[in-house]
C-alpha cells in the first residue's frame, strides 16, 4: 500500500468531472487500497480519487466515530444518488484538499446511493448522519465541486487566497 499525495485547492484537477470506471481491475483495487491508507493517515473520514490526481469515479469512506467500534472501510465505484430526503441537515464540513478550513453546509439529511463494489456487484444503501454528509461531499468531488462552492463568494475567495498562500509556503519549504 502506498500513501498518495493529496492535491490542495486551487488545482484544475479538483474542478473537473471524473470518468466512470468501465470495470473492476487490479489498478482500481490498488487505487482503492492506497486511497483508504491515505485517508486513514491524513486523518479523514472520506477521500475521492481526484484528490489524489486520478480522474476516475472512485470514493472511499469510513465514518465510524466510536474508537471502540470496528472500522467500516467502504469503497464505492461509480456512486450515484438514487434518492435524497426532503429533510436537510447542516454539518460543519472540512476537506483534505482545503486543510484547516471549516464551514457549515446544508445538504439532504439522508441519501440512498447505488454503486459498484470491488466484488463486481451492484450495492445500494441508505446513509444518514455523517455518512450521508460525507458521501455527498465525496460524490461532489467526482463532479468537480468543492464544499466551498456552497459558500458566499467572499468567504470562498478568502479561503482560496489562504490556500494559495499555503501552497506558496509549501513550495518554498
Ligand atoms: O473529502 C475529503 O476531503 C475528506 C473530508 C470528508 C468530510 C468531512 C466532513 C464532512 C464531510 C466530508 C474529511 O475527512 S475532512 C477531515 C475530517 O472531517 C475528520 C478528520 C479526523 C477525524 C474526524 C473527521
Ligand atoms: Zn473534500
Amino acid at each position: 500500500m502506498t500513501l498518495r499525495p493529496i492535491l490542495i485547492h486551487p488545482d484544475p484537477r479538483l474542478k473537473k468531472e471524473c470518468a466512470p470506471v468501465p470495470a473492476i481491475t487490479d489498478d482500481i483495487r490498488i487505487l482503492a487500497e492506497d486511497m483508504l491508507e491515505t485517508m486513514y493517515d491524513a486523518p479523514g473520514v472520506g477521500l475521492a480519487a481526484p484528490q489524489v490526481g486520478v480522474m476516475s469515479r472512485v470514493i472511499v469512506m469510513d465514518c465510524v466515530k466510536d474508537p471502540e467500534a470496528p472500522p467500516r472501510p467502504m469503497v464505492l465505484v461509480n456512486p450515484e444518488i438514487t434518492w435524497a430526503s426532503e429533510a436537510l441537515n447542516v454539518y460543519e464540513e472540512g476537506c483534505l484538499s482545503i486543510p484547516e478550513q471549516y464551514a457549515e453546509v446544508e445538504r439532504p439529511a439522508q441519501v440512498r446511493v447505488r454503486w459498484l463494489g470491488l466484488d463486481g456487484e451492484v450495492h445500494e444503501e441508505t446513509f444518514d448522519g455523517l455518512w450521508a454528509t460525507c458521501v455527498q461531499h465525496e460524490i461532489d468531488h467526482l463532479n468537480g465541486k468543492l464544499f466551498i462552492d456552497y459558500l458566499k463568494p467572499l468567504k470562498r475567495q478568502m479561503i482560496t487566497r489562504k490556500m494559495e498562500k499555503l501552497k506558496r509556503e509549501r513550495a518554498r519549504a
